[in-house]
């Protein structure tokens, strides 16, 4: 069995074995011509092209070997490589220098797409680069390798983004950066700082943000605006100004710098109008009039735009203590320049009238005689304010007193407390006091009482004073009251105490009767033992009643 084996190795060496055909079968085969068959590959020597090497045979697989196996005249057909030549070594041939070859050797590739064999950076995937070369052999010439440039026209460092080109390296003119917003101004480009020119600087997208100037309607052109229109621009706009502070910007005369003056305005814008400002400008001077005659002295000013109460405009008072003494004044004979134009008691001087001063206590009687002269006469005055000329001690000056007379001349007599009782006037008159007095004392006492004032008990002469005399006494107390009747001296002859002579009387009937029964010490007489009835009793003196007393 082994050497059937042999056999069969030995005819599938020729070209028309094949392991699919069984030498062993037993169909018939025609084997005639293995009978010269040096080389044992099933062709003798008349159809084999070479007998001596079993590879090679008509019909021979033909194999890279430099020999004709298959016998059909042709070496290696169809079965070399074709090889391309890679000058450069980058491993990628010339497609144009190719060789066919069984085996590969230097200087030989596969592939020959190699779009520049003098050059080992160019290759099919080779990296592109930036250098005007198809390095990677695509046909395109730095692709995805260059960049974008833009146009710095106005060479202030970036670029327009609508002026670009595409470039390895930057054209001169050109930046990387494309935020410029104005490649035509240098000073426009993002970052620059922004200044009051109506241009976007830094691209940002707003003009002039942050550095306008705040104008103000300026309507009256006085260079001063108002402070609530107002308008932003980098240059003054016509009809605005820089300036604020415009209180009224209808006037012209009216702003801040203008002079305050008295007109009834705050001119300069201050809040405060004429006197009450102390810018005024044009205040007039007005000087003191102490005695308000309507003259004034330089002693003491005051600038004003209004007249202030107590100065005037004049300065020509010669004596602005007296406001009989001043320009307008008519000279008089009193020793004194009344006019104030220089002279004494000069030319028309009319004469003073002197009044009558009898108890030359400095005031005249209004009643009196009168001097005329330009020198005070002895026992005259220059007025007419005595009330009493014969008393000294009564006049305008002097200390109202409880005496019964009007001492101050204030038209009052024993007025303002000075008595120790009230005093109540008859019948309103004010000269004629008298005391009612609700401190009861008996009769000689209050007596006594009365005359330490200057007063007496009362005494009554008519029905009409003993009427008001009762009624006011009544206003106090309905109890008895003393009057100044009586008949101390002689039983039965009644007198008043003053020495009046007794031409009225009011008696209750039956009285007086010297006391109950006669009993014959009933001397004085009261008021209101029978009130109300205004008749008078006889009663005790030493009793203590009220008392009315009455002046003088
Ligand atoms: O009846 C009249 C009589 O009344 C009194 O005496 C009782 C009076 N005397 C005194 O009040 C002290 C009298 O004067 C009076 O006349
Ligand atoms: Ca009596």
């Amino acid at each position: 069995m082994r050497n059937r084996v042999v056999a069969i190795s030995l005819l599938c060496g020729m070209a028309a074995c094949s392991t699919d055909k069984d030498p062993f079968s037993d169909e018939e085969e025609d084997w005639s011509h293995l009978l010269d068959d040096a080389d044992g590959d099933g062709f003798g020597s008349e159809g084999d092209c070479n007998d001596s090497e079993s590879v090679i045979f008509p019909g021979a697989e033909e194999l890279c070997d430099g020999i004709d196996n298959d016998c059909d005249g042709e070496i290696d057909e169809n079965v070399t490589t074709t090889y391309f030549a890679d000058i450069d070594g980058d491993g990628f041939g010339d497609a144009s220098v190719t060789t066919e070859a069984c085996q590969i050797t230097d200087g030989w590739v596969l592939t020959g797409n190699d779009c520049d064999d003098s050059d080992p950076t160019t290759y099919p995937g080779a990296a592109e680069r930036c250098d005007d070369i198809d390095n990677d052999c695509d046909t395109i010439i730095d692709e995805d390798v260059s960049s974008d440039w833009y146009a710095d026209t106005d060479e202030d460092g970036f670029g327009d983004p609508d002026n670009h080109i595409e470039e390895c390296d930057p054209p001169s003119g050109y930046v990387a950066d494309d935020d410029d917003c104005d490649d035509s101004t240098p000073s426009v480009f993002p970052g620059a700082s922004e200044i009051c020119d109506e241009m976007d600087n830094d691209c940002d997208g707003v003009v002039d943000e942050g550095v306008t100037n705040t104008y103000y309607e300026d309507v009256d052109g006085d260079a001063w605006g108002n402070p609530d229109i107002t308008m932003e621009a980098c240059d003054l706009p016509g009809g605005y100004s820089a300036s604020v502070g415009d209180c009224d910007d209808t006037n012209e005369n009216i702003h801040p710098e203008a002079s305050e003056i008295c007109n009834g305005i705050d001119d300069d814008c201050d809040d405060n109008i004429d006197d009450d400002d102390a810018d005024i400008s044009d205040a007039s001077t007005w000087y003191i009039d102490y005695d308000a005659d309507g003259f004034g002295t330089s002693t003491l000013t005051l600038e004003a735009c209004n007249q202030p109460v107590g100065y005037v405009s004049d300065t020509t008072d010669c004596d602005d203590t007296d406001a009989d003494i001043n320009p307008d004044a008519e000279e008089v004979c009193n020793g004194i320049d009344d006019n104030c134009d220089g002279a004494t008691d000069d030319g028309s001087a009319a004469p003073m009238i002197w009044y009558e001063d009898a108890d030359e206590d400095g005031y005249g009687n209004p009643d009196g005689a009168t001097s005329e002269a330009c020198d005070q006469p002895s026992g005259y005055s220059d007025n007419t304010d005595d009330c009493d000329d014969s008393d000294y001690d009564i006049n305008p000056a002097a200390a109202e007193e409880c005496n019964g007379y009007d001492d101050d001349c204030d038209g009052t007599s024993d007025n303002a407390s000075v008595c120790p009782c009230d005093v109540e006037y008859y019948d309103g008159d004010t000269t004629l006091p008298y005391m009612f007095c609700t401190d009861a004392q008996s009769w000689s006492d209050a007596q006594t009482t009365c005359d330490t004032y200057g007063y007496h008990l009362l005494t009554i002469d008519d029905d009409t004073e003993n009427g008001w005399a009762d009624d006011t006494a009544d206003t106090y107390s309905t109890s008895k009251w003393w009057i100044g009747l009586n008949d101390r001296t002689t039983e039965g002859t009644f007198e008043w105490e003053d020495g009046s002579t007794v031409s009225y009387t009011n008696w209750q009937s039956g009285e007086p009767n010297n006391g109950s029964g006669g009993s014959g010490n009933e001397d004085c007489v009261q008021l209101n033992r029978y009130h109300p009835l205004q008749t008078w009793n006889d009663e005790p003196c030493s009793d203590t009643f009220y008392f009315v007393c009455e002046a003088w």
